[in-house]
C-alpha cells in the first residue's frame, strides 16, 4: 500500500538546505512550461527564471510531477523532460492524486503549485498570470479556475502580472475580494492584464518596495488570515502590448474556442495558444519578459522577508 500515510514531497538538495537554513526560497509553477509556452522557449525560460532567482540571492523551487512523484526543485534533466516531453498532463489541485496513482508526469498549475509549495513550507511563489473567472461563451455556463478557491485558502504570497484578459477580469477581481485576497499593485494602482500594463481596473492597495510587500503579507497572516496575498507586477514597458490590440486577438480566440467546442481544462491552453498565434511573436516576448520580471520581484520580496 504505497500511499498510506502522508505523501512524500521530493525536495531537491538545494531546496531542502535553503528551507532548513531559513534562506529565501521562491516556488515556480510548471504548467507554464508544459502548456503555456512553445518548445524550446519554454526550456530556456525555465532556466532563465531559476538564474534570475539565483542572481537576486534566492533559491528556486520549481514544482512538478515526474513519474508519479511530486518534486519541489527540479534538476536540469527533469526541467527538460517537462519542457520537451509529449503527453505531459496539466495538473491542478484535483489532478495531483490521480497523477500520483497513475504514475504520470506533468506541469502543476498555480493552484497545485501553491498547494505543494505551502505543504513544503514555502511562502513565496512567482508565476506569469493566475487563472480566474472565464468569460462565458454561448452554450457554456460556468468556468472558474481552481486557482481562485486555492488562493482563498492558502497563505502564500503570489507574484504575477495579474490575469490574462482571456478571462473576465472584473469578475476575477470580485472573486478575489470575496475570498479576502489583497490585490497589491507593485508601484501601481492598476490591475495589470498580463501582456498589458493597463486594464482599466484598480488594485485594492499598492506597495512601493519589496520590503513593504513582505510586511503587508506578514501583517495579513499575523492577523490570522489564511488567504493568499496577490502582488501584481506590471509587465515591463519595453515589452508590454496595448490592451486594445490584445483584446482584438482575444475576441477571435474566444470565437475559435466556441466554434471548436473546447471545454474544461483545455480552455486556458487553447485560448493562450490562439492569442499567441494571432499576436505573433510580440506576445511571446512580452510573456517571457514578464515572467522574468516577476521572478526578480519575488526573489527581492523573499530576501526582504
Ligand atoms: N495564465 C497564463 N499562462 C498559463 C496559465 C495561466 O498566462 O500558462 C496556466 C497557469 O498554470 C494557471 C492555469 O494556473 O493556466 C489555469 O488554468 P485553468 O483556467 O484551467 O485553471
Ligand atoms: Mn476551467
Amino acid at each position: 500500500m504505497p500511499f498510506q500515510g502522508d505523501i512524500p514531497l521530493h525536495l531537491s538538495p538545494e531546496v531542502r538546505q535553503a528551507l532548513a537554513e531559513n534562506r529565501p526560497v521562491v516556488a515556480l509553477e510548471s504548467t507554464v512550461i508544459t502548456h503555456g509556452l512553445p518548445w524550446p522557449e519554454n526550456f530556456q525560460l525555465a532556466q532563465d527564471m531559476e538564474a534570475t532567482l539565483r542572481q537576486e540571492g534566492a533559491t528556486s523551487a520549481t514544482v512538478g510531477v515526474i513519474d508519479g512523484e511530486v518534486h519541489v526543485g527540479l534538476s536540469l534533466a527533469q526541467l527538460e523532460r517537462l519542457a520537451a516531453g509529449e503527453n505531459q498532463v496539466k495538473i491542478s489541485t484535483r489532478d495531483i492524486a490521480p497523477a500520483l496513482v497513475m504514475g504520470k508526469s506533468g506541469g502543476t498549475t498555480v493552484a497545485a503549485t501553491a498547494f505543494i509549495a505551502h505543504k513544503a513550507g514555502m511562502r513565496i511563489f512567482a508565476t506569469g498570470g493566475i487563472g480566474g473567472v472565464h468569460r462565458v461563451a454561448s452554450g457554456q455556463t460556468f468556468d472558474i479556475s481552481a486557482d481562485l478557491p486555492t488562493l482563498a485558502q492558502l497563505p502564500m504570497l503570489v507574484v504575477c502580472a495579474g490575469a490574462k484578459s482571456i478571462l473576465d477580469l472584473p469578475a476575477t477581481l470580485e472573486v478575489l475580494e470575496t475570498s479576502g485576497v489583497p490585490v497589491v499593485g507593485y508601484r501601481s494602482d492598476e490591475f495589470p492584464a498580463f501582456f498589458s500594463i493597463e486594464s482599466g481596473l484598480k488594485t485594492s492597495t499598492r506597495v512601493e518596495s519589496p520590503a513593504q510587500a513582505a510586511r503587508l503579507a506578514q501583517a495579513h497572516w499575523g492577523l490570522g488570515m489564511r488567504s493568499a496575498v496577490l502582488v501584481v507586477n506590471p509587465p515591463p514597458a519595453e515589452n508590454a502590448l496595448p490592451h486594445a490590440q490584445v483584446e482584438a486577438a482575444i475576441q477571435q480566440a474566444l470565437a475559435q474556442a466556441e466554434a471548436s467546442g473546447v471545454r474544461g481544462q483545455e480552455v486556458t491552453p487553447f485560448l493562450l495558444g490562439a492569442v499567441k498565434g494571432l499576436t505573433g511573436g510580440a506576445s511571446l516576448q512580452a510573456n517571457l519578459a514578464l515572467l522574468l520580471n516577476n521572478a526578480r520581484l519575488a526573489a527581492q520580496i523573499a530576501c526582504a522577508w
